[in-house]
Order: structure tokens, then sequence, then C-alpha cells
């Protein structure tokens, strides 16, 4: 990227922050007392989030032992690092479905890293090796770009953990990048029986072996393909089971920034993912933020999902801006 443009972006951030805190302030200094502050709440800003996602997807693939995968990793770490986060790189070795083993890498930031008040963000980075649902079948083995499911959460967060640097809140965050999430048995392969297990090795691994010994949080937030144009986040089966007063918290404050278009007050599927092992695991509640909509023809996670068609084509920054920003209200309004 040009220098220029780095700082085009950055003044304009500069500028949507101020803009977006002159109007918050609530004290009644006047009448000699203080009432409650209104939190200020940065402004997220999607062309920053929509450059993190891209500059992923520059990567290629982010499949398991790739090349591609080890210089996205070295990147997220990176990122981290340059916005003032204690970084944790969790290596294992895990199993694929089919027994060949997986470099994974676990990739934490902890901001305020000795705050007791926690909140969890997460969103898995690695790609799916098999773009198994492509409507061509000669594209079956191929890999997919990963755009949408993977980079999105991804970017969302790396633009939060920005904003986390310029403006601290008044809790510790953890976003945490899992890995393997997507290399699940592949519609091609035979299976026997139940297949769950083999999607979200990352966060089962994590979920046993936290960063930190006895790691907590209040809850958690996981970001699951959230960067497609006119995407629709319905009440997830398995968010509702176990942390139904966050959803209530984040669709709330979606519907009060005005992105009820977006969040939906319906309920949706269950889905396996990597908020399974956080809340039956980890035991912390743990909400998916996910694609889902019901009218899709191909797959209710979008017709590009897990197709060769999931890249930068399929990426809106309006909804990269509605999650984000919803996002920051959250964790910017936790005491
Ligand atoms: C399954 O369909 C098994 N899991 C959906 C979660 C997922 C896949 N997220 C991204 N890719
Ligand atoms: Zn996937």
């Amino acid at each position: 990227m040009k220098i220029r443009n780095y700082m085009m972006l950055v003044c304009a951030t500069v500028a949507l922050g101020c803009l977006s805190c002159a109007n918050s302030k609530k004290t009644s200094a006047a009448e000699g007392e203080t009432t409650e502050k209104a939190v200020q709440v940065p402004a997220f800003n999607a062309d920053s989030a929509y450059l993190y996602v891209k500059q992923q997807v520059d990567f290629g693939p982010r499949t398991p032992n790739s090349r591609a995968h080890d210089l996205c990793g070295d990147y997220l770490a990176a990122r981290l690092e340059s916005f003032g986060a204690k970084v944790y790189n969790q290596r294992a070795d895990l199993t694929g479905y089919d027994g060949k083993t997986l470099k994974a890498r676990n990739i934490i930031g902890a901001f305020n890293p000795d705050a007791k008040r926690r909140v969890l963000l997460c969103a898995h980075w690695d790609t799916r090796p098999w773009a198994d649902n492509d409507p061509d079948e000669a594209n079956h083995h191929k890999p997919i770009l990963g755009a949408n499911d993977g980079a999105s959460g991804v970017g969302v967060l790396l633009e939060v953990a920005r904003q986390l640097q310029q403006q601290a809140p008044a809790i510790g965050v953890d976003i945490i990048f899992f890995d393997m999430e997507d290399s699940g048995t592949p519609q091609f392969a035979s299976s026997m029986g139940d297949d769950s297990h083999t999607w979200c090795l990352g966060s089962q691994y994590w979920a046993r072996a936290p960063h930190v010994q006895g790691y907590n949080a209040r809850f958690g937030i996981l970001l699951d393909m959230v960067g497609g144009k006119g995407a629709t986040f319905l009440r997830e089966g398995y968010s509702m089971q176990h942390a139904p007063s966050v959803v209530k918290k984040v669709w709330k404050a979606a519907a009060k920034l005005g992105f009820g278009n977006y969040f939906i007050d319906e309920d949706g599927g269950y889905v396996n993912d990597d908020h399974g092992p956080v809340n039956e695991i980890a035991r912390i509640p743990c909400i998916d933020i996910i694609n889902c909509s019901l009218t899709d023809e191909l797959s209710s996670f979008g017709n590009f999902w897990h197709t060769l068609d999931d890249n930068m084509d399929v990426i809106d920054r309006a909804t990269l801006q509605a999650v984000g920003q919803t996002v920051l209200h959250v964790v910017y309004n936790e005491k």
C-alpha cells in the first residue's frame, strides 16, 4: 500500500472518530452534579476492515500446511502486535479427517491482559482446502480463497483491534483467530457417521488448553461470514441455547444503531462452528454472528459458500460496517 493512501485512511478515521463522540457526552456540570457519562464508542472504519480482508486474500488460500497459511499467520500476529496486543501463537499438530497431520496455529491478541473483566472476540482464519460446494464438480478438490468464509471475520476484528489501541474500553479484550475450522470432512469423502468433530479443530484445541491457564471471559462473540452483500444474521440455535442474553444484547445494539436489516429478530438454524467448543468445553457463553439466509438456493450460507466464487467480489463494506460497529458498541458498553 502506498503511504499516502494509508495517511488518507488515518485522517478519515480521526475525523470520523471525532464526529462520533461529539454528541455522546452527557454531564450536567452546570447543576453541580454529575450524571453518568455516556460511553464514547469509536467509529468503525469499513475501508480499513476491507483492506484487512483483502490483505489476507492476497496471500491466496490459507489452507493447512501451505506457505500462504504460514505467511498469513505471520501477518495476523504482526498486525495484532502493532495494535498493542500481547500476542500468543498457540501451535499444535492436529489430525485431519483423513488422519493427516495439520500444523495448526491459533493466534491470540490480549488487550489489557491484567484486567479481570474480559470479553472474547473470535473468528477462524484458515480457509477450506476444497471447494466441495462448487456447482462445477471439477473444482471440488481446489482450495477456496475464503474472502467471506474466513477473512471477513478476521478483517472486522483487526479493525476492532486498531480501535482498541486508539481508545481503551473499560474491560480487557481477547481476540482469537482460530485455525483449522474449515477442514471438516469434504462432501466427496465417504463418511462414516458423525463428522462434526472434524470441524473446528483449532477451537477444540484452545478450549481444552487455553493460552492462559484458568482463562475466563464474561462472554464471547464469534464472527463467521460477516462480509457478504445483503447478509442476514439470524439468532443461531446454539447461541440461543448457551448465551441468550448475549444474543439479546448484540441484536439490541444493532437495532439501536440502525442495522436491524442485517440483524434479524428471527431464529435461524443450529450451526456447528467455533463457538461450540467455547461453550461446551471452555464453558464460556459464546454466540455466533453468522450469515444465514433463508432464501439462497445453493446454501443457506450464501450461493458462493465453499465455492471458488468466495472472493473479494462478494465483500461489501456496508456489511463489515454493520457488524464492526455493533461489536464496538457492545465492547465499549461493558463496564
Ligand atoms: C458446517 O457446515 C459443518 N459448518 C458451518 C460452519 C462453517 C463452515 N463456517 C465456515 N465454514
Ligand atoms: Zn467454511
